[in-house]
């Protein structure tokens, strides 16, 4: 039996609850005005990369617990993330980070992608560890170290990354550059030349770039380093891009902020500059990219898809396209599942926000009604929207209930059958 086959089976035994929940919601989505075929549409075309570094288990200093048959290779990864996005269709792309997954053969590695109908669409350089080989050390920092010669050759790594990734196809045009430069002991760091040197490495790498290429520059508040980072904040990250170029972008990621930050108006700000370029989906309880996209503040992730929304529909925003990836730890649950439970979330705060009726939502900001204004956001946020994501992805060829397939099929039973119990993945 083909995995399709399989998939249609599964669908037919879920086929007559879903109907009976679809039926009902998009009635009542019609009578209130919605285009439904428009809201279906949007829901499908809306993609997540998965990084190849999330298809393993993560792990904290005190130990690691792997799942099981864990991707040994870029080709188990793409196969990995191939079965994601055959459940779910909405994660078709891939994000690499260097070294960690420098693809060996090129052609190779494009046919698999094609056969998985998937894209690489960017690229993550490294300069957080010491590679072996390497001849000088990051342990002081990389684009801001004080010696040139450290300097440059973080600089050449980077562009030596966005090389591996135009070898990749036409689709990857995106570097991501983060730091973990920064300074541990107050008056370690000269502050202002540290974050000149910084921007004069980047401005290198930027400039190296073909001109079709986006920089993202994403910050950081807090770890690895205790005292300062070097690119602690969204200001930082756009007054660097700004200094770069027009295709130097900020990359927003969700984890890493501090506690209550208001992450949705960085965003409006960002868009409102037109440098919102990217965005890292995970959940934090207390630190960085720790839990699962949506499920800590799932009103924070909708609020912030309003935003997402307001300015796609605003033509007074200039702000490029945004790639949407998850970068998240998995401690405990089995990697591929908690994200697809990522990925399912992400459709779900998307789609409340789809629902917003915005015009009701201005009005009632222009005439200072605070009352109506959050009656109108949450009036779309608690809409049960389940089976709406999921005719969206039962229409794109994927499973109306994607974690509940890869159950069915024990596909980690078959990863470790094939990889092996001990199998471990590289990345963090
Ligand atoms: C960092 C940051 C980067 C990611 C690494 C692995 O905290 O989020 O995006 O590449 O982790
Ligand atoms: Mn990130
Ligand atoms: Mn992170």
């Amino acid at each position: 039996m083909t995995f399709s086959d399989q998939l249609n089976e599964y669908n037919q035994t879920l086929a007559g609850d879903h109907n009976f929940r679809w039926g009902y919601l998009g009635e009542q989505l019609s009578r209130s005005g919605h285009d439904v075929e428009a809201l279906l549409q949007q829901l499908a075309a809306f993609q997540v990369a998965i990084p190849s570094w999330a298809l393993g288990t993560g792990g904290t200093r005190f130990g690691r617990f792997p799942a099981g048959g864990e991707p040994r290779s870029l080709e188990e990864k793409i196969e990995d993330v191939g079965i994601i996005h055959a459940l779910n269709r909405s994660s078709g792309a891939i994000s690499l980070h260097i070294p960690w997954d420098i693809p060996r053969d090129y052609e190779a590695i494009r046919q698999l992608l094609q056969a998985n109908d998937l894209i690489i669409d960017s690229v993550n350089s490294n300069t957080f560890q010491d590679q072996s080989g390497q001849p000088l050390s990051y342990k002081f920092g990389s684009l801001c170290h004080t010696d040139t010669a450290v300097r440059q050759q973080a600089v050449e790594h980077n562009i030596q990354v966005a090389e591996y990734g135009q070898k990749l196809g036409d689709e990857c045009k995106t570097l991501t550059v983060w730091l973990s430069d920064g300074s541990d002991f107050p008056g370690q760091h000269h502050f202002r030349r540290a974050y000149q040197r910084t921007l004069d490495s980047l401005q290198t790498i930027y400039n190296a770039l073909p001109s079709d290429w986006t920089m993202l520059i994403e910050y950081k508040p807090y770890e690895p380093h205790f005292y300062s980072m070097l690119i602690p904040d969204w200001g930082t990250s756009l007054r660097l891009s700004e200094a770069c170029g027009p295709k130097a972008q900020v990359l927003v990621d969700l984890g890493h902020h501090l506690p209550n930050t208001n992450i949705e108006q960085i965003v409006a700000r960002l868009l409102h500059f037109g440098r919102l370029g990217g965005f890292h989906f995970n959940g934090s309880m207390y630190g960085d990219d720790d839990l699962t996209t949506g499920s800590i503040k799932p009103f924070q992730l909708f609020l912030i898809f309003c935003e997402l929304v307001q300015a796609a529909q605003d033509s007074v925003v200039r702000n490029p396209p945004v790639a949407y990836m998850i970068d998240a730890s998995h401690n405990l649950k089995d990697p591929i599942e908690d994200l697809l439970q990522s990925v399912q979330n992400i459709l779900t705060a998307y789609a409340k926000a789809l629902l917003v009726d915005t015009e009701a939502l201005f009005d009632a900001q222009d005439a200072n009604d605070a009352v109506r204004a959050e009656e109108v956001l949450r009036d779309a946020f608690m809409t049960d929207v389940r089976a709406l994501v999921a005719e969206a992805i039962h229409r794109q060829g994927g499973a109306l209930d994607p974690i509940g397939l890869y159950r069915n099929l024990s596909i980690r039973q078959q990863r470790i059958d094939t990889r092996g119990k001990l199998a471990v993945a590289t990345g963090l």
